[in-house]
């Protein structure tokens, strides 16, 4: 099958091709197997539209999604060819900055698998997030190019004028396709005729924040710490809802003359998700275009109308509780970039403010702010949260205004992921094994994994398990000698934690452990199974304490590195760039899965529910899934501590948390905090960044590190201590992989279709 395409496109075969040529015909094969499935339908379609989608490499998934995989890896093998070299050629789109990024892309994947009729709606950021690389022990942030003349991404001839404030610029839409069992679904990535990469200059990320026709589509995030990056973002959020609502009406025009239909009836042919409010401008937008344009058959639609279509049409998942990463505008802002959406806007706030007297739930405030959520909440029909927990604490407490007007809209989508590339893809030996033991059922019903639960008793089954996990660990160190040139003992304990850097997943905390393990072994208290602390993290370029955190991994890893009493039984490693193809790999290898965030925080989490389908045991806060995590594997099989999210939020509403007197009445903790700026944490690193951390922690410690620090100590203790016991050990591996079918994201789009969207 693919020597046939390399021979017409190539003229010669297969085990004559370059891996570069493998990978050209690799895509071709994929692209026209796909097309085969284009399903066209006059039906309802989701629009999943979101400012990131993580989509990680496509080859092998799309190469299993199509059924193709094991076909094409003998193909290949037989003509003396690699798929795991192969995949190595293809770059990771940095279209994406973590957990909201990859939902969208486990979601898209899920819809495609389930049959239905939903697109994504993004933007085409030519240099992604950015990439990260160390130098002198810290994060210095470069361009991270990905698209090139031969790639997934498929121009199109969908174009459309685009209008700002002050100036217009021209739009074209380009597609990935999605694959799924049965049919093929788009993502669209919209980008901007004129930009240019060559504005960024220098050595790192800096551009003309001005040049908006440039530079609109580099950089997902550009840095916001000042005027022109803010604005920036508002320019990049109406370029990506512009082209959303634009392309969203067109198709639905074509529905309506081939079913007799009008824009009356957008509800029953659209529904667009809105992923947190980086979208948000979608609703005015689309109210503006149809009060403009009018009907179907040009006829004038009414702002009530408009209004009353455009409300039924919208639903909004809220991802976060964290007052400061709740978007709220400036007016002034909003009415230099879009002045023609600041119109709507102010109508919207209107309607808002002669119906309700509570100022909390005003769209424009009296700072002149525009609270971006509210929009979503008023002027959409479904509010979900991401987890149980989460949309609890959106009801009780953060939203609890807007839950008493509007009870119906609020519902809860506990997040997924996709096990075709988070198990099937990224673990096959252990994917294959479980096809061994419990058949295939699985992959279409998640739930069907409890079928392992019968093994729970079989120690050849935990053998195995055992096995499997071991060469994913001796894989993952070769990985990373080769990659990073990083040596880790493949016979240590892997504790990992990745995700994006922040205060409040608590990776200070992390290593204010591996600060309290060093003095331990110092002490002559030697672990009987070496430990490696593995980090995965970038940090948002202007947030400061998020990098000092970075020097302190970094630095703490060289310390230890460099201390010959400690070095053989702890390790530290930050490695460099995190994305998703690195996690492929981390998370198989995995055996205790760190998510330890401030309960009431962290609104989810993903990543805890890919480690717990590889085998990994959680080691976690009650906060977020892990709640359900916990729930669904019992206490034995799961290691939480630290407060409750209502203790916490108690904390936060009295006002009396002092990280000051912990630190002070306990004399642990002070030294462990205190060696953040002993000489050889000093001499090792750089002062300006520990000294600064060191206050941080000492008089703020906004995230309460040092409210669960003793607990967290006390549990991983027995986490360690716990794995000495490898058939223990290994049962809690299997039991946790028996319980994590609840997670699929078929599942989470299941519900949503059901609830949401009705497709
Ligand atoms: C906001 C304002 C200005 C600039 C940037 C932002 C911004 C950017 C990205 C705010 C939030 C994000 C990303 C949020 C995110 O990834 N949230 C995660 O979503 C996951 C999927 O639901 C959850 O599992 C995680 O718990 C949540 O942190």
């Amino acid at each position: 099958m693919l020597n046939e395409i390399s021979m017409r496109i190539y003229g010669k075969s297969l085990g004559d091709c370059s891996n570069e040529e493998c990978f050209q015909a690799l895509m071709q094969l994929i692209k026209e197997k796909g097309n085969d499935r284009i399903v066209k339908d006059n039906g309802k379609k989701v629009y999943y539209i979101s400012a990131e989608f993580l989509i990680g490499k496509l080859l092998s998934n799309n190469l299993i999604n199509l059924g193709l995989y094991d076909d094409v890896k003998n193909e290949l093998a037989s003509a003396g060819k690699s798929l795991t070299d192969i995949e190595e050629i293809e770059v990771e789109p940095s279209l994406g900055n973590g957990g909201l990024g990859r939902l969208a892309a486990c979601f898209l994947d899920s819809i495609a698998n389930e049959g239905l009729n939903g697109d994504g709606i993004g933007l085409n950021y030519h240099l992604g997030l950015f990439k990260q690389v160390f130098e002198n022990g810290k994060q210095k942030e470069v361009p991270n190019p990905w698209i090139e003349s031969d790639s997934w991404l498929i121009p199109t001839d969908v174009s459309y004028k685009i209008d700002f404030g002050n100036l217009s610029v021209v739009s074209r839409m380009y597609d990935i396709d999605v694959y799924g069992g049965k049919r093929t679904n788009k993502l669209h990535l919209f980008d901007v005729e004129t930009v240019d990469e060559s504005i960024v200059t220098g050595d790192g990320i800096d551009f003309d924040k001005e040049d908006i026709s440039k530079n609109l589509t580099l950089f997902l995030y550009p840095d916001d710490s000042d005027e022109l990056g803010r604005l920036l973002r508002i320019y990049q959020q109406y370029f990506m809802v512009s082209n959303g609502a634009h392309l969203i009406l067109d198709e639905c025009r074509d529905k309506c003359k081939a079913l007799g239909k009008t824009f009356r009836n957008l509800p029953e042919l659209a529904v667009i998700q809105i992923n947190d409010t980086h979208p948000t401008m979608v609703i005015p937008e689309l109210i503006r275009i149809l009060t403009t344009d009018g009907d179907v058959d040009g006829s004038v639609i009414t702002m009530d109308e408009a209004i009353e279509i455009v409300s039924k049409s919208c639903a909004y998942t809220n991802h976060t509780i964290l007052a400061e990463a709740l978007e709220k505008w400036p007016v002034k802002y909003l009415e230099k970039v879009v002045p023609q959406l600041m119109l709507i806007i102010r109508e919207l706030d209107r309607r808002v403010k002669e119906r309700y007297t509570d100022e909390s739930v005003y769209i424009i405030d009296d700072k002149d702010l525009v609270h971006m959520a509210h929009i979503d909440i008023h002027y959409g029909m479904s509010v979900n949260g991401v987890a149980k927990l989460h949309t609890e604490i959106l009801k009780d407490t953060e939203l609890n205004n807007f839950y008493k007007i509007y009870p119906e809209k609020f519902n809860n989508k506990t997040n997924g992921i996709t096990f075709r590339r988070w198990l099937t893809h990224c673990d096959h030996e252990l994917s294959e094994y479980i096809e061994q033991l419990i058949g295939t059922d699985y992959r279409q019903d998640a739930d069907k994994l409890s079928d392992l639960m019968r093994y729970a008793d079989d120690n050849n089954v935990i053998e195995h398990i055992l096995d499997i996990k071991k060469h994913n660990k001796q894989s993952l160190a070769a990985y990373l000698k080769t990659t990073q040139n990083i040596d880790i003992n493949p016979e240590s304990v892997f504790d990992i934690q990745i995700k994006r850097l922040h205060e409040y997943k608590r990776q200070q905390m992390n290593a204010l452990y591996i600060i309290n393990k060093y003095f331990d072994i110092k002490a002559g208290n030697i672990p009987k199974t070496p430990i490696t602390v593995i980090f995965g993290a970038k940090a948002a370029p202007a947030y400061i304490i998020a990098k000092d955190i970075i020097h302190l991994i970094l630095t703490l890893g060289k310390v230890i590195a460099a201390d010959p009493q400690v070095s053989p039984y702890l390790k530290v490693v930050l490695v460099e760039n995190y994305n998703v193809t690195l996690a492929e790999k981390l998370i198989p290898a995995c055996d205790i899965s760190e998510q330890i965030s401030l309960a009431s925080k962290e609104a989810s989490g993903t990543g805890n529910m890919k480690f717990m389908l590889n085998g990994a045991v959680t080691l976690g806060t009650m906060d977020g899934a892990n709640v359900e995590i916990a729930e669904l594997v019992g206490s034995d099989n799961i290691y939480t501590f630290g407060a409750s999210s209502d203790e916490v939020i108690a904390h936060y509403e009295k006002s009396d948390y002092s990280a000051r007197k912990l630190y002070e009445e306990d004399e642990l903790i002070k030294k462990c905090v205190d060696f953040i700026v002993s000489d050889t944490m000093l001499e090792a690193g750089d002062p300006e960044n520990l000294n600064r951390l060191y206050k941080e922690i000492v008089g703020k410690d906004w995230f309460m590190a040092l409210l669960d620090f003793k607990d967290y100590i006390r549990v991983k203790e027995q986490a360690l201590a716990d794995y000495e016991d490898r058939a223990v050990w290994g049962k809690k591996m299997l039991v946790n992989i028996a319980k994590a079918g609840f997670f699929s994201s078929d599942r989470t789009i299941r519900q949503y279709n059901n609830d949401i969207w009705h497709l």
